[in-house]
């Protein structure tokens, strides 16, 4: 017994010897600016999981689309042509309507609720990217998204014929149903496309518009807080399959403790960036009585237009979500 031990324990001490982990180096596309929260929040994230595998996994992350325009990152990760990557989901809403369960009008609109919406979904979505050859890490929401006009605007009718930046399907329905002109713009891009008059209002969150200072082309941000759209992080399944259970264990500790941290963060850039707006000569408000009754009305449309879209799964979700 005593010399089958032995023997034992020396084959493991030759195996740790003879077969080191190689060292995998995973390049992590991410769709927004290096100094955006997310990206902070990434490259924490990569940090931490280089660090918890003892450099077994090193994750480079690559912000501003510069690796992948964000529009091709889901593909680029579900293809292994990336480990690993971040997006915003409802920009696939196209693919499959439950992807824009973050993006439904009024449904969600504090950080509370945001985190309570997730909660409900996010067994349906993980089943959904694994479909899609993907393996769900982590997920942290945008500030509520508000208004950006290059003028006051008071109701629906004010926003006709406007031309509107949209970065999912949402967005742009929004546009058509309060008769703006919507135009598809990432935003790496959007400081130019303002600059540029391609594009002359849009809704995001005030984080969006201090990094891109759109102070810059725009003057009106309106609170409207319609919803708070997430970004996840993704991971090529065939990749994660060929990790070992401890550094599949790092990575979601890791992708825990980011979820955790990039929320906390989403929340205090929520003021700052808000004022951010203000102090560069922009008119920081409310939306007016008008104004927000009308985007109801329009948030009831397409509230209504999600529920058709996402059949039975997608209304179990909204009842989980509502129950809580
Ligand atoms: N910023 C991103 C998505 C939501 C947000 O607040 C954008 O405008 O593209």
């Amino acid at each position: 017994m005593q010399h089958v031990k032995t023997l034992l324990a020396g084959a493991a001490l030759l195996g740790l010897a003879a077969a080191p982990a190689a060292a995998e180096k995973w390049d992590m596309p991410m769709a927004y600016s290096a100094t955006n929260f997310h990206s902070a929040t990434g490259a924490e994230f990569a940090k931490c999981v280089t660090t918890g595998t003892g450099g077994e996994i090193e994750i480079v992350t690559h912000p501003s689309g510069s690796l992948f325009n964000g529009a091709d990152i889901k593909r680029a990760v579900q293809t292994g042509q990336a480990p690993i990557g971040e997006r915003l989901l409802s920009a696939h809403q196209n693919e499959n309507a439950l992807f824009g369960i973050d993006s439904i009008p009024f449904l969600a609109t504090s950080f509370e609720d945001a985190a309570k919406l997730w909660k409900a979904a996010k067994p349906e979505l993980e089943k959904v990217l694994d479909e899609q050859n993907l393996v769900l890490v982590y997920s942290v929401p945008w500030p509520p998204q508000g208004l950006y006009f290059k003028r006051e605007v008071n109701s629906v009718a004010d926003m006709k014929g406007i031309k509107f930046r949209a970065y999912n399907t949402a967005t742009a329905r929004l546009a058509e149903l309060t008769g703006m002109l919507p135009v598809q713009i990432e935003a790496a891009e959007i400081s130019q496309a303002f600059a540029t008059g391609v594009a002359e209002s849009m809704i995001s969150s005030g984080s969006t518009g201090y990094d891109r200072k759109v102070w810059e082309s725009l003057t009106h941000f309106y609170e409207v807080d319609a919803w708070l759209p997430r970004n996840y992080i993704m991971v090529n399944k065939d990749a994660w399959n060929g990790l070992n259970d401890a550094n599949r264990n790092v990575i979601r500790g890791c992708g825990e403790l980011a979820e955790y941290a990039g929320t906390w963060r989403a929340v205090e850039y929520t003021k700052f960036t808000l004022k951010g707006l203000a102090d560069n000569g922009m008119t920081v408000q409310r939306a007016g009585d008008q104004l927000t009754n009308d985007l109801k009305a329009i948030g009831d449309t397409m509230t209504n237009e999600w529920l058709d879209a996402a059949g039975a799964s997608g209304k179990a979700i909204v009842d989980a979500f509502k129950a809580m």
